[in-house]
């Protein structure tokens, strides 16, 4: 960081191929170029980084500062990156932009806990986000109102297909990120009266399915810089029924949602060798169908 506040920029390296401007050691994550992989996945909770260590098969760099935890290593070939976030849009853009200044086109998969808001939903399950509903004020510095919080196709489709291949029981839709834990979703405590005390009732009626805090951030930001970014988070909270995970079963039911993390990540990765060897741009259909090819 230079002392005017602005990220600096470093120097080149040849990233898959392309010279890339890379920025230095940066600010927050403690990170410079070569630490962290082309393909990240986000949590919120540093815990859920360090106990999601062990799903690499090799684990190369660790590094924390503050609440930003990070280990980039290997799985199955594949270079990955599980970092934490904290909790809040604010954190998770201060990570995605640092992130972006010393990677080349990265992909994030973020790995969170929600609470449902429709009452069908069980504690455990999880939610792959299609869109999210942008009630953060964060992304508003980077686009306007009306712009779309929308998941990367790719990623969604990795993430579904990492959660059918490993039994997992998940939903599919909308996901409304909010600014807070309490007030911005609707949570009621005693003293502190809400001004809006339907916003949980009223996103569940228009087909809402969770609440989370980043995701709607994540997708903006991503798709302001032509990046591709998806969310899977495991149910903790069941809001109409006013149920809460026990204590003893909130690492059980993160590990599932972390495996589908890790898995997403590695199909994408044979996704994009699949889209490589037929020249295609984006994923489609065809390179896997075999009926009615023209
Ligand atoms: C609130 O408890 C936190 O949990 C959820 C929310 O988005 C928020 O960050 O996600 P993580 O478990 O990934 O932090
Ligand atoms: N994370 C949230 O943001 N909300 C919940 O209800 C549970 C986890």
């Amino acid at each position: 960081m230079a002392a005017n506040g602005k990220l600096r920029r470093g120097f080149c390296l040849l990233v898959r191929g392309k010279v890339v401007l890379m920025g230095e050691r940066q600010y927050h994550l403690a990170l410079g170029p070569g630490e962290l992989a082309e393909t990240v996945l986000l949590v919120g909770d540093p815990g859920r980084a360090e106990r999601g260590a062990d799903l690499f098969d090799e684990v190369r760099l660790e590094r924390r500062q503050r609440e930003f935890v990070t280990f980039t290593g290997t799985k199955e070939g594949r270079e990955l990156s599980l970092l934490a976030t904290g909790i809040g849009p604010d954190n998770l853009e201060i990570a995605l932009l640092e992130a972006c200044q010393i990677t080349s086109s990265p992909t994030f998969i973020r790995v969170g806990t929600c609470g449902a808001l429709q009452p069908e939903m069980e504690l455990g399950d999880l939610v792959v986000t299609t869109g999210a509903v942008r009630l953060e004020d964060t992304s508003l510095w980077f686009v306007p109102p009306g712009y779309p919080a929308v998941a990367h196709l790719e990623v969604v489709l990795a993430l579904v297909e990492a959660a059918e291949r490993l039994g997992a029981r998940y939903h599919l839709g909308l996901t409304a990120s909010a600014s807070g834990f309490y007030g911005a979703q609707g949570r009621e405590v005693p003293g502190f009266p809400l001004r809006q005390p339907g916003i949980q009732e009223d996103l569940a009626r228009r087909n809402v399915l969770n609440f989370e805090m980043e995701s709607s951030v994540l997708f903006s930001l991503a798709a302001l810089r032509g990046l591709r970014a998806g969310t899977v988070c495991v149910v903790y909270a069941n809001r109409p029924r006013g149920t809460f995970v026990a204590p003893e079963d909130k690492i059980p039911l993160e590990r599932t949602c972390l495996k589908v993390g890790f898995l997403a990540a590695l199909l994408l990765a044979e996704m994009d060798a699949v889209k490589a060897s037929a020249g295609a741009r984006f994923w489609q259909p065809s390179l896997c169908l075999n009926s009615r090819k023209a």
